[in-house]
């Protein structure tokens, strides 16, 4: 089925001009891809669609890609919220054995069905913002059944909901209660378990939390080497809440992307850079740890490394299920501007995941695309509180 959409405003977010803008635009979807895009006076006089659809000055985007959650998982930590506002830190409470820990014994505890039903009215929450593409992690199994279970309701959600889902596996994430004091045994077996997963397809990439509270880099670098056997693409939590050098190790395995980064160094970033690596910045976990330190955003321009920009949706640090706010947080906490917090979520998105096919508004790309009511995509990064998401396109189908 071939769809043409006329008189569009496209923030095509491809070639040289700001937003890659097009001002009256025309696109055409042919089953799942796009065959056409460009100005609507340019439309060629041969090319026929079985319907036409006229979006009157409309905003149409490429789908947003949310490329860093933990969105599988059971329970909440609201309590543990009401005990930081108390004066506890996020720290404290983890090495006291809450934290990501409370969250696992929550997880093991539901049922796949009640994990899957949790995960996907997040899902649903996301979606409803245009998100045509999440990441999903595990993590809060830290057990071979639980982890596994986890990458299958992940894979469920891609299944059953109008999304892609990626998954990674992040069984390096927290020490369970059973390896109390022997985290090396628990990455002997974390190693272990990855074959496995990796055989039942439910391995997109592999990642790790390099830092004081999660573990070492020559742990990390022991999961990366058994992915990289493996054949999986790795990225790693780094350089959250200490500098551990964990952007340098990764970029050594040419790591997708590296996320947090608020400790970030100038070593780290030069080897980003030269790796490709994609800086994943993830506001809302520093604006709900009321963390003070930002992550180097000028230097990180300055050195050409693309940011990503992300949810993190986790019930520990970041509970929040909004992209659209973590654009708005991009640019009032970090100072990025709305063009470049756009292509965090898009373009730069897309390369996070390894993925060439989404992510701009381009013949050949999936036919992922948001329609929005409003003028200028800036608005998306402006307001706040607000869905002016009017209709989804996945794979060329509305939904
Ligand atoms: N860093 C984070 O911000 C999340 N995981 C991680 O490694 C937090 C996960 C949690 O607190 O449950
Ligand atoms: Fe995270």
């Amino acid at each position: 089925m071939s769809i043409l959409w006329r008189h569009a405003r496209l923030a095509t977010m491809d070639g040289a001009r700001p937003w890659g803008w097009i001002e009256d635009g025309a696109l055409l979807t042919e089953g799942e891809r796009i065959a056409w895009v460009g100005a609507d006076a340019d439309l060629p006089a041969t090319l026929t669609a079985a319907q036409e659809i006229d979006l009157q000055g409309a905003l149409m985007t490429p789908g947003l890609i949310d490329a860093h959650t933990h969105l599988v998982y059971g329970g909440d930590r609201a309590a543990e919220f009401e005990r930081r506002l108390q004066g506890a830190s996020y720290e404290e409470i983890a090495k006291a054995g809450g934290g990501i820990r409370s969250t696992v014994t929550a997880t093991r505890a539901a049922s796949d069905d009640q994990l899957f039903v949790a995960a996907a009215k997040r899902a649903h929450a996301l979606i409803a913002e245009g998100v045509t593409t999440i990441e999903i992690k595990s993590g809060y199994g830290l057990a071979e059944d639980h982890e596994a279970r986890c990458l299958g309701v992940a894979r469920r959600l891609g299944r059953e909901l109008p999304v892609t889902v990626r998954t990674t596996s992040l069984a390096a994430h927290a020490l369970p209660p059973e390896y109390a004091g022997r985290p090396d045994d628990y990455i002997d077996a974390a190693c272990a378990w990855l074959p496995g997963q990796h055989a039942r397809g439910l391995v997109d990439a592999v990642d790790a939390f390099c830092d004081t509270i999660g573990f070492t880099p020559a742990q990390t670098r022991r999961i990366f080497d058994t992915a990289k056997r493996l054949g999986l693409p790795v990225k790693l939590h780094a350089e959250q809440l200490s500098n551990q050098h964990g952007a340098s190790l990764a970029a050594e395995y040419g790591a997708l992307s590296c996320d947090h980064l608020e400790h970030l160094d100038a070593p780290g970033i030069d080897a980003m850079r030269a790796a490709g690596t994609v800086a994943m910045l993830l506001p809302g976990a520093y604006y709900f740890l009321r963390e003070t330190r930002l992550p180097p955003i000028e230097a990180l321009r300055a050195a050409g490394v693309p940011i990503a920009i992300a949810t993190d949706h986790n019930p520990g640090s970041s509970p929040v299920l909004s992209l659209l706010l973590m654009l708005n947080m991009a640019c009032t906490l970090f100072r990025m501007t709305p063009e470049e917090a756009f292509a965090g979520v898009t373009v730069h998105a897309a390369r996070a995941l390894g993925l060439s096919d989404r992510g701009r508004l381009a013949p050949g790309q999936r036919a992922d695309l948001a329609v929005w009511d409003v003028g200028h995509p800036r608005e998306l990064a402006y307001r706040f509180g607000v869905n002016p998401c009017r209709q989804r396109i996945f794979a060329g189908q509305t939904t």
